[in-house]
């Protein structure tokens, strides 16, 4: 393995579009700051690097609905997020902002590089047009009515209620979110990146060479590495980025996933002369912390930019986590399903560290997980505040009650077992504590640190100190024992201080500042060793370090989350503020990422019956649509299905098929349409039918 010199740490640019929640925190900047604060207080060389990505359609979407330009959107949103960043002590070296001139001229030397190389292709597509508002319209900046389940503001990439994914020439009665037009399509033309000619370098670098990367993060890059690369256009028509740096190319941009990751370069520009060092040196250890709907563009596209330019260092790791849903449900910003980091840090102030030890604890490093505010009360109350604060409390309050507020001396001639044992946690547990984060197994490690802290309220349980105290008056060298445990305590506290620094450096802080010790003391090679606090040496009244939460401010968070909620109906209202780039519909999509968590009582509400098509006619005025009548056994359905472009009503008679039997009934185009046909889409977005593979009982049971 390569003896790294320096590292580089990035976490991605958040769109400035939009303030900070909780589920930001968790995928990708909490854990960055955690790897970062610990590698700095190894004394290791490195730079951390974040910015707003205040390109891309989400932002311009944004700033028409407010009624403003997109750079008061991206001027609102960089400082609020650089300020809740800076709140929760995410502790970027620069947070920089994609509108910079350095990035402006980086971004666009980077392009002008490969063009001159050869390396792009220059085609010509159609793509829907807006000519109301003169504007190029990305598939999700098309709505219109679901041909599925008949939801009217599906988008024209995926429809939210049911979930299909959809094209937009899928959609009933489509417009354009910009103006309502109904979209029309013309040619444009765009360089694109042939993604196909660095396949089989990929496969090696990646596939070959990076099988240490996370499960989730190497299934995700082996399933589009093995489903084949196509070229990807690096251009977009639109007035808001990165001119493209060509002649003749009026009201065209670079594409915001060329230049948002050039972001990380020119932001290190802009942060140190020294930049070329972190990215052009072999010995530098670059690691991008993500969440996983970034993981193509980091894994694949950028580095595939990276080896086509020359001369940049690849990423040695991209520890993307998976997604926090909120109360069961997925979070969501239009929505308003949402913990806000800003509106946390005023219900909650100078509480940071109880977000981020819960954050940490419940981080979904493996798979998506749930943060519920119950959680959140049981885990701080139980965990940190009832293990590692209270051992920190009562180990001071202790000492000053028993030893007259100075650190007891370790008197060796009645050293037992127990503090031995002790003694030897603290180094075992620094050892675990740092592979753990060497490996990106950030709640593993935080949970070693508090099981530590539960050794230690162990020890001192056993060790009893106060009931030793009333035997001192006919006993006084008992104060041996006293002073032995108390010592330890210490010291021990001492030692937790530096472990939790990088998780809660809040609390390390006021841990260090009781025990009136410098900051130095929190440097990484002092953990595990047994003498920190001299003996004799007098430290400061104690004080909590944390205080229990009470269940009416917890039920307020619950309460507020409710009355905030907003109907989905409302939802596509404010498209905008989820929007996500969407790639240019000419080409695929990123793998659909899996829907959130269920348990088996939701799926179980679902209704599944076998039933078999007895009559299909088309729906006047709607050329997508047919009426079905299913025979269901026990009765038989009208149901109105958006698949009149697949099938032709005489193919399908007799046909059998799964249908949703308890779906609230609908009306389309007037008509009473009373369940769903399951069906399945190939990548081609051609639809076949789901159904049993040999010809069952109409009403048979589907689970
Ligand atoms: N802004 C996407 C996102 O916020 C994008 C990340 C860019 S990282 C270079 O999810
Ligand atoms: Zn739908």
């Amino acid at each position: 393995m390569t003896d790294f010199k320096r590292y580089l740490v990035t976490a991605a640019l958040p769109y400035a579009n939009g303030p900070i929640h909780i589920g930001h925190l968790a995928g990708c900047y909490l854990p960055a700051d955690i790897y970062v604060r610990f590698q700095r207080a190894r004394k290791k060389d490195i730079k951390f690097i974040c910015g707003s990505d205040e390109h891309g359609v989400p932002i311009q979407i944004r700033a028409m609905r407010e009624g403003t330009t997109p750079q008061a959107v991206v001027d609102k949103y960089h400082k609020l997020m650089g300020d809740t960043f800076e709140q929760m002590g995410i502790s970027f070296d620069i947070y920089s902002r994609t509108s910079n001139k350095i990035h402006h001229e980086t971004a666009a030397a980077f392009f002008k590089k490969l063009y001159d190389d050869g390396l792009f292709e220059e085609k010509e597509s159609e793509q829907y047009y807006d000519e109301k508002a003169n504007a190029f319209l990305a598939d999700r900046y098309i709505v219109g009515t679901c041909p599925v389940c008949g939801n009217e503001n599906a988008y024209g990439d995926q429809c939210e209620r049911c979930g299909s994914s959809l094209s937009p020439e899928q959609l009933i009665n489509p417009r354009s979110t910009l103006s309502d037009a109904v979209p029309v399509k013309r040619k444009t033309k765009h360089w694109y990146l042939p993604l196909q000619n660095y396949e089989p370098w990929l496969k090696e670098w990646l596939l070959e060479g990076h099988k240490d990367w996370k499960n989730n993060v190497y299934g995700q890059c082996k399933s589009w590495l093995d489903n084949g690369l196509q070229p990807r256009a690096m251009t977009r028509d639109s007035s808001w980025g990165v001119k493209v740096p060509l002649p003749n190319t009026e009201g065209k941009v670079l594409y915001v996933w060329f230049d948002a990751p050039i972001g990380y370069i020119s932001a290190t520009k802009e942060l140190t002369e020294q930049w070329g060092d972190y990215w052009q040196q072999n010995d530098t250890k670059l690691v991008h912390f993500i969440g996983k709907d970034n993981i193509v563009f980091h894994c694949i596209i950028f580095p595939a930019m990276l080896k086509a330019h020359g001369n940049f260092v690849l990423p040695e790791n991209v520890p993307a986590n998976e997604f926090l849903n909120l109360e069961g449900d997925k979070v969501s910003t239009s929505r308003n399903w949402a913990v806000w980091v800003d509106e946390y840090m005023k219900d909650f102030p100078d509480q940071q560290d109880l977000l981020r030890y819960v954050l940490c604890a419940n981080a979904p490093e493996t798979k998506d997980n749930d943060f519920t505010w119950k959680d959140f009360h049981t885990r701080v109350n139980s965990e940190l505040v009832d293990i590692f604060g209270n051992f920190e409390n009562r180990a001071l309050v202790l000492m000053h009650k028993l030893c007259g507020g100075k650190v007891p001396a370790f008197h060796a001639d009645i050293a037992d077992k127990a503090d031995e044992d002790l003694i030897a946690a603290f180094e075992s547990t620094k050892t675990k504590v740092e592979n753990l984060l060497e490996q990106y197994k950030f709640r593993d490690a935080l949970f070693e640190v508090i099981e530590l802290a539960r050794k230690g309220n162990k020890y001192m349980q056993d060790k009893e100190p106060w009931i030793v105290a009333k035997s001192l008056a006919e006993k006084p060298a008992n104060q041996k024992r006293i002073d032995n445990c108390l010592h330890v305590c210490l010291q021990l506290t001492a030692n937790l201080a530096i472990l939790i620094n990088p998780f809660l450096p809040f609390t390390a802080k006021k841990m260090i500042h009781k025990l009136k010790v410098v900051e130095k003391m929190l440097e990484w090679e002092n953990a595990g060793k047994a003498k920190l606090l001299s003996v004799g040496y007098s430290l400061r009244e104690p004080q909590l370090l944390f205080r229990k939460l009470e269940a009416p401010e917890i039920q307020a968070q619950v309460d507020k989350l409710k009355a905030g909620l907003v109907k989905p109906a409302n939802a596509a209202n404010s498209a905008g503020k989820d929007a996500k780039e969407a790639p240019a519909s000419t080409e695929e999509a990123p793998a659909s990422p899996v829907k959130a968590e269920i348990v088996y009582d939701d799926f179980a509400k679902i209704d599944l019956k076998v039933g078999t098509i007895l009559t299909a006619e088309k729906v006047a005025k709607a050329d997508k649509l047919l009426k079905l009548e299913v025979d269901l056994g026990f009765e038989k359905r009208t149901i109105v299905s958006g698949i009149a472009l697949h099938f032709k009503p005489e193919e399908i008679i007799g046909q059998q098929v799964v249908v949703v039997t308890n779906l609230a009934p609908r009306k389309m185009k007037g008509i009473e349409s009373n369940g769903m046909i399951l069906m399945a889409e190939d990548k081609a977005g051609k639809l076949h039918f789901v159904n049993p593979n040999n010809k069952v009982d109409e009403g048979s049971g589907v689970s």
